[in-house]
């Protein structure tokens, strides 16, 4: 047994106990309620669900499993994928067995590669890497175990299997992705002797003289690992895993959602709007015009996207992570200028208008630019890259939801006449 899996077996029954323990002390207790508003929309704020691998108060940010996100930032994501899984960081020969076992799982499969060459040349890279994911379905330990009659108590063992071979292999068919769809030439393989960053980046396969680029990597895997349950993908990940759907059907689904513009590809986005800012302005515009440059996109009915929030209400800590490393590696870099001067500017310009709820950067709106002074430019690939790190949360959740038996997801919806009628009687009372 590895460490990761004798640490779960050692804590499972106690989580496990926890919860029968809360349904049976508190089970009919109400803890929250529902308007008419949240119905029509999106259900922001409504507590109906439970995700115990991270937390995001919203004057916070990102808590992953108590830990506040600014103190992981020096962490490495092996460390992370542990924490998420288990509650605790691991001490050093339980990372060192969990990239043991990781580089032991590595090796995408050649008929991945057949079936993304086959793919248009044109395809968007998240379809690429999507379509991977569920390639790679019929190699599911959980659907195999699951025909034979596997013991519901045990599914979180195979649902941990086929989570730590996605994660092992998803850097290489990521990179794949990247080579191919960008014409980088032929795959550069594997090496096990990095970690699991470095050897993404270097699969990747861009100038990195000073591991600069690796380290910029490592802090984004981690960042953007996990953000609680309910944000499309992770939400989407556990409705289609509650169906227990094994666990490449259900990432697959999850990061469909992650490739939408108000979700992941926001961060593609963001560094299209700040390049068209460079241009436009042939160069890092001055407050004003960059002032009117952010109204000019709110008038024309557009986003500014990397700002606001479906939850959080403060600069997101993630955003500042990134700009940190911004300041110390390339201050001069005008891209990066730029970004800096949007925060300076943007906030002030959001406050006003009154419907946006959050009008402070969240995660996508500095990451882009870092990327690209690496030599990242290609922008349509960079959910990928968030798609590589947040696999790890939403896929940590499908083991815990497995392992504490969670049933199918199946919130009752309700028609507009019934919501009509139940608020006039409720104002009558
Ligand atoms: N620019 C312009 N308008 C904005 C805005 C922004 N940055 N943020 C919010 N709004 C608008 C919304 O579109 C909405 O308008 P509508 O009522 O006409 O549809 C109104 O303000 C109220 O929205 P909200 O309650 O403040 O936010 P929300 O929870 O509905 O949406 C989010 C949150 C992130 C989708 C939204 O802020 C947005 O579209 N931001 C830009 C895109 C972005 O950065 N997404 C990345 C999010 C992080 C991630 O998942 N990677």
């Amino acid at each position: 047994m590895t460490r990761i899996q004798e640490k779960l077996v050692e804590k499972i029954p106690a989580w496990r106990d926890r919860i029968k323990n809360l349904a049976k002390e508190y089970g009919p207790k109400v803890i929250s309620e529902v308007t008419v508003e949240q119905c029509y929309g999106g259900m922001r704020g409504v507590k109906g669900m439970v995700c115990d691998t991270s937390d995001v108060p919203p004057d916070k940010g990102l808590i992953i499993r108590g830990i506040p996100v600014q103190q992981l930032a020096g962490r490495i994501p092996e460390e992370i994928l542990y924490l998420l899984l288990t509650g605790e960081l691991p001490d050093a020969p339980a990372l060192k067995d969990l990239q043991a076992d990781l580089n032991a799982r590595a090796g995408v499969p050649q008929y991945v590669w057949s079936v993304l060459e086959a793919m248009p040349a044109d395809s968007h890279p998240m379809c690429m890497f999507d379509t991977a994911i569920l390639v790679m379905e019929r190699e599911s330990v959980f659907r195999k175990r699951y025909d034979e009659g596997m013991k519901k108590e045990v599914y979180w063992e195979a649902a941990l299997e086929d989570t730590l071979t996605m994660v092992a292999r998803l850097p290489e068919v990521a990179a794949g992705v990247y080579r191919l769809r960008y014409k980088k030439g032929p795959r550069i393989p594997n090496n096990n002797k990095l970690d699991w960053g470095g050897n993404y980046v270097a699969m990747l396969g861009l100038p990195d003289p000073k591991g600069e680029f690796a380290e910029l990597m490592r802090l984004y895997l981690v960042l953007h690992s996990d953000h609680e349950g309910g944000n499309v993908s992770a939400f989407t990940t556990h409705t289609v895993g509650s169906a227990l759907s094994d666990a490449y059907y259900a990432l697959s689904a999850g990061l469909n959602g992650l490739a939408g513009p108000l979700h992941g590809l926001a961060n593609q986005e963001c560094l299209k709007w700040v390049l068209m800012v460079r241009e436009k302005f042939a160069g890092v515009p001055t407050h004003e015009q960059l002032k009117d440059f952010a109204w000019e996109t709110l008038n024309s009915g557009r986003v500014v996207p990397g700002y606001g929030h479906a939850v959080l209400r403060i600069t997101d800590p993630r955003f500042d992570a990134f700009r940190a490393f911004g300041k110390k590696y390339m201050p001069d870099d005008p891209v990066f200028q730029i970004v800096d001067r949007v925060f300076e500017i943007v906030p002030d310009v959001l406050k006003q208008v009154q419907k946006i709820k959050d009008p402070w950067p969240n995660v996508d709106a500095g990451s882009g630019a870092l990327l690209y002074h690496y030599g990242m430019t290609e922008f349509d690939y960079y959910t990928v890259l968030f798609a590589v790190s947040r696999a790890m949360g939403v896929l940590s959740q499908i083991v815990i939801n497995r392992a504490m038996g969670s049933p199918i997801v199946r919130p009752k919806s309700v028609t507009t006449d019934w919501i009509e009628k139940t608020a006039r009687e409720s104002v009558k009372v």
